[in-house]
């Protein structure tokens, strides 16, 4: 395992949409002040070198406070910015690939919405899994439902920590309390906030999940 499920406990989720007038890098560490134990870069609109541009920013913000950088989709970009890991889809990159092509390198986090993705995921050397959409969410579209009892049987299914993600925020997050999960995996909770370190503070506070 090359993320400690401690790391897991506050993951925020980049998204641009909701920048007003501060960069992504003032967010971020508005959000690694309040508390965020690890920091996903998303982008899914940005062309490639602009992406790996900001990664190495975001890299260099994330080394400065010890919080460990994930880069969605491209294991290229991750390795070429010194991030920490990348996280998969079911229909990205396969993880036992990644593995193969990457070794050690990277923490490698794959989405499962049910124990099966789960085990397969863990078996082909994922390091952690992302599990949802928990609740329903704006955010992101053609996602999946997942229930408690689900995401209970993934945790329970796998060895490797858990995050549990989609449409959490601070009034439900209590509701996934003894389902097993390492943490949660916050995206408009955390970035769409007019106070950005005092949301992460307050859903830092919220729990040790395990
Ligand atoms: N994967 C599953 S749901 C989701 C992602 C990236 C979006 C979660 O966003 P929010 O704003 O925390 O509901
Ligand atoms: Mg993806």
């Amino acid at each position: 395992m090359r993320i400690s499920p401690e790391a897991l406990r506050l993951y925020a989720v980049t998204d641009r949409r909701w920048l007003h007038s501060m960069t992504l890098c003032e967010q971020i560490e508005q959000a690694i002040l309040g508390g965020v134990t690890c920091v996903q870069l998303r982008e899914k609109e940005l062309e490639h070198e602009a992406f790996l541009r900001e990664a190495i920013e975001v890299r260099a913000l994330c080394r400065q406070y010890g919080v460990p950088l994930i880069i969605n989709d491209s294991a290229e970009i991750a390795l070429r910015a010194g991030a920490d890991g990348v996280h998969v889809g079911q229909k990205d990159q396969d993880p036992a690939e990644l593995r193969k092509a990457f070794g050690g390198r990277l923490i490698i986090g794959v989405s499962a919405a049910n124990p099966e993705e789960a085990v397969k995921a863990e078996q082909s050397g994922a390091d952690y899994i992302g599990c949802g959409a928990v609740f329903s969410t704006s955010t992101k579209t053609n996602t999946r439902p997942v229930s408690r009892e689900t995401l209970a049987a993934v945790c329970a299914a796998v060895r490797i920590p858990v995050a549990a993600i989609g449409g959490i925020t601070e009034e439900n997050a209590v509701m996934l309390r003894g389902t097993g999960i390492a943490g949660i995996a916050v995206v408009s909770a955390v970035f769409a906030q007019d106070n950005i370190r005092e949301a992460a503070r307050r859903l830092n506070r919220i729990g040790v999940w395990k």
